[in-house]
């Protein structure tokens, strides 16, 4: 069902939407974010995608935590609160990162899907879509930008197959994904797939195998969370961050930081440095 020609991501992909900062300018120029997640053992997720988001310039991020937490102590900039009331303050949601799959996560999944406003949906939100038909045909007719960032199991888990079905044709899988659902899709994992509702697809040549450790999807569901609130459109913030992420992390690779013990908290201030030069 490959209906565009595909081909390697590239900077040229988003290079449009790279600007300098004005000087006179201020934190309302660069967006509202909610980060939404965090179940009970789970807050490093969200905290992860928050730091992420502020890290490329999210004006304002407020993480909605379904545990309660008042502050993150390394990164005390990140305004905590209650779910409902993160979402209430937002102009831009992520929601999935350590969201879990209880009744609050499905009830403020719920309510981020119909807020007319760019929405992100990771990890456990991605479990509860495949979990609830009704709830997955409604964000299908989302007006505003959508983005699924899916693993392959979660990918599995959306189009009811296996793990292996998805491996093997990963830009038909990432194609379907977003033709389902009208979103921008990564399918992530080595050669990440991202595929637009327009049919177009792209596989991005940036990241290694020091990815492949826990938190890394939440860092990029922040970044590119970020680039949504700035206002970039859903298919460019997507193929910039994905792009961006893998690249932070060949930067560390290359200075002798991994990929054996690469964390997924130093992808966050490599993506920025990058991101300044870009
Ligand atoms: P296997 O083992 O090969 O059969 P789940 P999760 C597969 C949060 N986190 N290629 C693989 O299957 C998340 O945000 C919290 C092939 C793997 O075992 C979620 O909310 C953290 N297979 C929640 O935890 C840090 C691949 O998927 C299975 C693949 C659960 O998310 C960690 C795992 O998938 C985590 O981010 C690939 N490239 N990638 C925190 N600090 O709070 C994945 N798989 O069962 O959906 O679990 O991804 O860990
Ligand atoms: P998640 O499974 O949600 O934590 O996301 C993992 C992140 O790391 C995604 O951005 C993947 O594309 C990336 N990743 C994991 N393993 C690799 C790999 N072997 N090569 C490149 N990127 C990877
Ligand atoms: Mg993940």
């Amino acid at each position: 069902a490959i209906t565009a020609p595909g081909g390697l991501l590239e900077m040229g992909d988003f290079r449009a939407h790279l600007q300098p900062r004005q000087r006179n300018t201020h934190k309302g120029r660069f967006g509202s974010l909610a980060v939404i997640g965090g179940a009970h053992g789970m807050s490093g997720a969200a905290l992860l995608a928050g730091r992420a988001a502020l890290h490329l310039g999210a004006g304002r991020v407020f993480v909605g935590l379904l545990e309660t937490l008042s502050v993150d102590p390394v990164q005390p900039e990140l305004m905590l609160r209650s779910a409902i009331d993160a979402l209430a303050q937002a102009t831009t949601g992520v929601i999935g990162p350590g969201l879990g799959v209880s009744d609050a996560a499905l009830d403020i999944l719920r309510r981020i899907t119909s807020a007319d406003f760019s929405l992100l949906l990771d990890a456990d939100a991605l479990n509860l879509l495949a979990l609830h038909p009704v709830l997955a045909a409604r964000v299908a007719k989302r007006t505003a930008p959508t983005v699924l960032t899916p693993h392959p199991a979660e990918a599995a888990r959306l189009l009811s197959t296996t793990i292996e079905a998805i491996q093997s044709d990963r830009v038909t899988a990432a194609l379907e994904i977003s033709r389902q659902f009208n979103a921008h899709v990564a399918l992530k994992g080595c050669g990440t797939v991202i595929a637009h509702p327009d049919g177009q697809w792209r596989i991005n040549p940036t990241g290694n195998a020091g990815l492949a450790s826990g938190g890394t999807g939440d860092v990029l569901a922040g970044m590119v969370g970020a680039l949504l609130t700035q206002g970039w459109p859903g298919g460019s913030a997507l193929s910039c961050g994905v792009y961006l992420h893998g690249a932070a992390a060949d930067a560390l690779v290359q200075a002798g930081q991994g990929p054996i013990g690469l964390t997924a908290s130093e992808i966050i201030p490599a993506a920025r440095r990058l991101f300044n030069d870009w």
